[in-house]
């Protein structure tokens, strides 16, 4: 076969070149003793011959899988083509690595991928990751749902393209591996066990990993263990963009409790023994080290990628003659392991093993049916939610929490306590569970509802984080995947816009992309909407739930009444639990102290906790009232502002309904129909935004569900809260609900 591109022709030319070192032992010179597999590949070295052997192949099956992703793109069946050739080094983190240490790895990872295989039995990484490159069904991480480097059986979580973006988690997963031995819990991974995260040099700015490797240093600073290694695999380049060449080093050297190394990384042995230093340092004093790899990256950025418009012939000839392919043949040819022209025989032999698989991968079905592809996205088994939901809770756990004053015994509670109890009850229930976020623990909330939680549970299950919403939830996804059922909390609505991506781009996509092999089941509580007193301005006011709205499969609970929030909070931690399912837990802050409804000292908001039999299936709203004049369809702080309003238009003669949507994903559509087609005349009452508001998914849902009456919305305006009584204007009112009730039913 003619070489098929640059590198492939260098590294021909360049192995058949190479010489053996004729001072050494068994130099592969024809009737030399034949050499020792247990030496060292090169004096000095902890690598030896026979494991530079199993590695070259490793670099070598990557490099032509690189090779054959350009062929299989020419030839109209391929996908992807952004390669690992130049990075092929990382085949020795693996090597010193165990195929059970959980490894979130970058885009350019073949050669660590198949060095990992080959310490597993049964795995053909040829064929995966051809089969990923062609987007065939059968994959078996993603299904053909995407190109990623990802496996289940090779401890492998996968990434998404988003750079950086899994270091949060990173910093999750390692954390978990302490977290829950310390909590006696199950843990994915080994009690030994290190997380190893992977990046490029350009991703190593990104705020998302600046933020993991915060929180790792802020972690060691509080003397907790955190096994992590983090490796930059710094090819001086960001597509186009250079990274000076001591950048990465004077800016990671020195980060405060984390340990640099670094190596050449295009020399095999030099990274292999650096390698083991760092991840045996790791392993053994649970700390995390940073381990710097000079790489250099060949065949561009990806096959679409023009270098020549950045870069010039004489770089990428420096490059070429880096490559570390090269470098390992080297180191074989000058240890007498092989001969130039064993090395050209053993990489024309891989290429030919390599397209073969290619043309089989080529042929392979690829994702067609809606059905398989959606199926990962929403797990649904009700039932088994239902009894997960309202299993009784470890008896002496409960006992040991609640005291003398189980919850069902207190009274009538606030949306507060109620939330506050249902944790408590949660931690005896699920005994993986831990919460935690900014004030959660010491001070109990800012609003007291996990006030008492730390107390009671201890510091390892509630705790403070540091403040970085990126970082709560990165703990989240990292501590759900390695099996523990994480509740984290992000204090403001408004606040977990800055780190949306961990929820939108992260968790809400693990299950998709690795069909359910790995998930992220978890409660992420959100102090949230308008009408506060207490506090105001648009950020502790923020109404807007568009961007989770449109998240697939997230499931969003709304919760209005206390009691509903109990039994609500228990259904989400067993759809967790047992579908995997990432929820959010929308909590109104205006109606956490909220007592009385019509008239001071009523106690009409207050509610009785709900018995352990009792939850909220998903999707369930519930109706107050039974009038037939009109439906009033709303959520949160709307439920409140309506029933009030209802009891003035029963007043009037008119007889109202108000429906509590509950659950604004999945829509309550059954319930929302029958409640509608009962009066005919249905009244939205959004207390979010007019557009990308709620109100828009209720009238969609009655359309698409065929209802034939009127329907008449009032929401919030599209407008920032403004601070002071100048929110109201902007917030949906008691006195617009009543006027459109008003002039609709007259
Ligand atoms: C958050 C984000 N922004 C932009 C991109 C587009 N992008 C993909 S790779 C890349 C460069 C990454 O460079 P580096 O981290 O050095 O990795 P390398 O490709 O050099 O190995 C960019 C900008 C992205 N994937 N994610
Ligand atoms: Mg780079």
């Amino acid at each position: 076969m003619q070489p098929i591109d640059p590198t492939d022709e260098h590294f021909l030319a360049a192995a058949g070149a190479l010489r053996p070192d004729l001072n050494r032992t068994g130099s592969g010179v024809a009737g030399a003793p034949a050499p020792d597999p247990d030496a060292p590949i090169r004096p000095g070295s902890g690598l030896t011959a026979a494991a530079a052997i199993e590695l070259f192949d490793a670099q070598l099956t990557s490099r032509h899988l690189d090779l054959a992703a350009r062929w299989l793109r020419g030839q109209g069946f391929g996908y992807y083509t952004i390669s690992s050739a130049g990075h092929e080094g990382n085949a020795a983190l693996a090597a010193v690595l165990r195929p059970t240490d959980p490894a979130l790895l970058h885009y350019r990872s073949g050669g660590f991928y198949c060095a990992r295989a080959g310490q597993v039995l049964g795995q053909d990484p040829i064929r995966d990751i051809l089969l990923g490159l062609v987007a065939a069904a059968d994959e078996p991480i993603s299904g053909g749902r995407h190109k990623v480097f990802g496996s289940q059986p090779l401890a492998i979580i996968p990434q998404t393209s988003t750079i950086a973006s899994h270091l949060p988690r990173a910093v999750g997963v390692a954390f978990a591996i302490e977290r829950a031995r310390k909590l006696g819990v199950s843990c994915r991974w080994p009690d030994d066990a290190v997380t190893v995260a992977s990046f490029g040099d350009a991703s190593a700015n990104h705020s998302t990993a600046l933020g993991a490797m915060n929180a790792a240093s802020w972690t060691v600073h509080h003397g907790l263990p955190l096994p992590l290694l983090l490796v930059c695999e710094d090819n001086g380049f960001g597509i186009s963009v250079r990274t000076p060449p001591d950048w990465v080093e004077a800016t990671f050297r020195d980060r405060h409790g984390i340990r640099y190394l670094s190596a050449d990384g295009c020399d095999l042995a030099e990274t292999y023994d650096r390698a083991v230093e760092a991840a045996d340092w790791v392993r053994a004093k649970r700390r995390p080290a940073f381990l710097h790899l000079r790489m250099v990256r060949l065949m561009a950025h990806a096959g679409s990628d023009v270098e020549t418009g950045y870069r010039t012939g004489t770089e990428i000839a420096a490059d070429l003659a880096r490559d570390p392919l090269l470098g390992t043949a080297g180191l074989l040819v000058r240890a007498g392991m092989l001969t130039p022209q064993q090395v050209i025989d053993r990489y024309e032999a891989v290429r030919e093993q390599v397209l073969a698989a290619a043309r089989r991968a080529a042929m392979r079905p690829r994702l067609s049916s809606l059905r398989r592809i959606m199926e990962p996205i929403a797990p649904s088994h009700p039932y088994d939610v239902a009894l997960a939901a309202t299993r009784q809770p470890d008896r002496d756990r409960r006992d040991e929490v609640f005291g003398d004053t189980p919850p069902e015994s207190e009274g009538p509670l606030t949306l507060a306590q109620s939330i506050n109890r249902a944790l408590l009850e949660a931690s005896a229930r699920h005994p993986n569970l831990i919460v935690f976020g900014e004030d959660v623990g010491r001070k109990g909330g800012v609003y007291g509802v996990t006030r008492g939680l730390q107390r009671k549970l201890g510091a390892s299950r509630v705790f403070d984080t540091l403040l970085d919403e990126q970082t709560v939830l990165g703990l989240a996804l990292g501590t759900a995947v390695s099996g523990l059922l994480p509740v984290p909390e992000i204090q403001y609505l408004a606040y977990l816009h800055n780190a949306e991506d961990q929820l939108r781009g992260e968790a809400a996509t693990l299950a998709f992309f690795s069909q359910g092999q790995y998930r992220n089941p978890m409660v992420v509580r959100i102090a949230g909407y308008g009408y506060q007193r207490g506090f105001g301005g648009h950020f502790h006011n923020d109404n807007a739930v568009g961007v989770l709205r449109d998240i697939p499969g997230l499931v969003i609970a709304s919760p209005s009444r206390p009691d509903d929030a109990a039994a609500m909070l228990r259904t989400c931690l067993a759809a967790a639990e047992v579908d995997g399912r990432v929820c959010v837990f929308i909590e109104p802050i205006a109606l956490y102290h909220a007592r009385d409804l019509y008239l001071d000292g009523d106690g009409g908001w207050l509610a009785h906790y709900p018995l352990t039999g009792e939850h909220v299936p998903l999707g369930r709203a519930r109706t107050y009232g039974d009038g037939g004049d009109l439906t009033i369809v709303t959520f949160g702080n709307g439920v409140y502002l309506s029933v009030r309003v209802c009891r003035r238009l029963a007043a009037a003669g008119i007889g109202c309904r108000v429906v509590d949507l509950r659950w604004l994903a999945p829509l309550p559509v059954e319930d929302l129909l029958r409640e509608a087609a009962t009066t005919g005349r249905v009244l939205v009452v959004d207390e979010t935004r007019r557009s990308g508001g709620v109100s828009e998914g209720v009238v969609t849902a009655l359309v698409d569900g065929g209802f034939t009456g009127q329907v008449v919305r009032v929401t919030s305006e599209d407008s920032f809260i403004p601070l002071g009584d100048a929110a109201n204007a902007v917030l949906v009112s008691e006195e617009a609900i009543e006027k459109a009730a008003m002039d609709f039913v007259r």
